[in-house]
């Protein structure tokens, strides 16, 4: 017989995405034991632990504690938002001692390629890596870069890299917040280069740069048109521009876009106060170039930190922050009030029949919103 058991732990908001269902078994002779056994070692293993359990393992670099502290911080169950910040204000004061990268380009430009070889060049120079994406389509299509681990094959066997696939939104801040603090807690854990990975089609290269200390673009070969077409607001976000696969046929093509490039980026305002961007040319399938990236990140973080532009910026995005999480927070709780939720399809029908202007039924949202109260009007 099916029955619908749950596991002892499933997110009680969201009960029906319970993976699996679970079939009783039948029992034969002399199982009772054994089975009796197993259910209390099962409780040990699947117990959630504690937020000093997690605290300690993050620390001490257990790469399955620091897993479920990620867990934590994604979960969109209420209570887990609040044990997954006091964990994260414990480990505060141990973030902040990596380099925070952010990798954009369009879908195909070689991203996950490029942070495979860039990543284990790392990893053989002793440092540690980890890898985080914000993943814009993720809440839309529930896509993320789990499949991109193929693409990662290497990086994601190496013991000094850790690869977690980009988190959905949800109602307790979206996925900027949760890259964020997943960043946190990597850092917190010994990873002292951190990679986001983002598609740039829209205002993810935006949330990635308020995040991050060094902030890339990679692109493709094409001249003309298709760097005319390119958005100068993302050239402007970007400390480099690189210009990827430069490997066979491509490679003088690869040359002659940098240049480019560089022309363009000689006119634009600099990302960084202080650090001229420009174009450099790199193939991840034959490595060219993965090392010479590295050194450009080298000569930034040291010219930044000598001009105090680098620990100004951090000081910046921590204040901003708090900016972002009012807006999340303003923004779900209007969103979930039980008035604003029942009264909105009927606004919505009466500004569309030009019943009521949009100022006044939003002026009425926020009037019902503020008192608290959850009457019809
Ligand atoms: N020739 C050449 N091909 C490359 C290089 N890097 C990546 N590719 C190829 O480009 C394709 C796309 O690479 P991905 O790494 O998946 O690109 P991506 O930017 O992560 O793509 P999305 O995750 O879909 O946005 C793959 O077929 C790669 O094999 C390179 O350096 N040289
Ligand atoms: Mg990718």
């Amino acid at each position: 017989m099916v029955t619908d058991m749950k596991p002892e732990w499933s997110d009680p908001n969201e009960p029906e995405k319970f993976s699996s269902i679970i079939r009783k078994g039948q029992e034969q002779e002399g199982q009772a034991a054994s089975i009796q056994k197993n259910i209390r070692f099962q409780k040990r293993i699947s117990r959630e632990p504690s937020v000093e359990e997690l605290y300690n393992g993050v620390l001490s670099g257990n790469r399955g504690q620091l897993a479920r502290a990620i867990t934590l911080v994604e979960s969109n169950a209420e209570q887990h938002f609040h044990k997954a910040q006091e964990l994260l204000q414990k480990l505060l004061p141990h973030s902040g001692k990596s380099i925070r990268i952010g990798i954009t380009g369009v879908p195909g430009a070689g991203k996950s390629t490029f942070i495979e070889a860039f990543g284990t060049y790392l990893c053989s120079m002793g440092h540690r890596v980890a890898v985080l994406a914000i993943d814009p389509s993720s809440s839309i299509s529930g896509g993320s870069i789990l499949g991109d681990k193929t693409r990662m094959e290497q990086l994601s066997r190496n013991p000094r890299a850790f690869i977690r696939p980009s988190p959905t939104a949800g109602k307790l801040g979206g996925v900027h917040r949760k890259t964020r603090e997943a960043m946190l807690i990597c850092e917190a854990s010994g990873f002292d280069v951190i990679l986001i990975e983002t598609v740039g089609v829209g205002q993810s290269e935006v949330i990635i740069r308020d995040m991050v200390d060094f902030f890339m673009l990679l692109v493709l070969t094409g001249a003309g048109d298709e760097l005319q077409g390119m958005k100068k607001g993302i050239m402007e976000l970007a400390d480099a521009i690189i210009v990827h696969k430069a490997d066979g046929a491509n490679k003088p093509k690869a040359e002659q876009t940098k240049k480019e490039y560089n022309r363009i980026l000689h006119f634009l305002q600099p990302a960084t106060k202080g650090w001229q961007s420009k174009a450099y040319t790199c193939s991840s399938i034959t490595q060219e170039g993965v090392k010479e990236v590295w050194s450009v990140i080298n000569k930034f973080k040291e010219t930044g930190k000598a001009a105090g532009v680098f620990d100004e910026r951090r000081k910046g995005q921590q204040r901003d922050w708090i900016y972002s999480l009012i807006s999340d927070q303003l923004h779900y709780s209007f969103f979930h009030h039980p008035a604003v939720k029942r009264m909105l399809p009927q606004f919505e029908n009466e500004v569309m029949a030009g019943e009521k202007t949009a100022a006044s039924a939003v002026e009425i949202l926020f009037n019902l919103f503020l008192s608290g109260k959850n009457n019809n009007c």
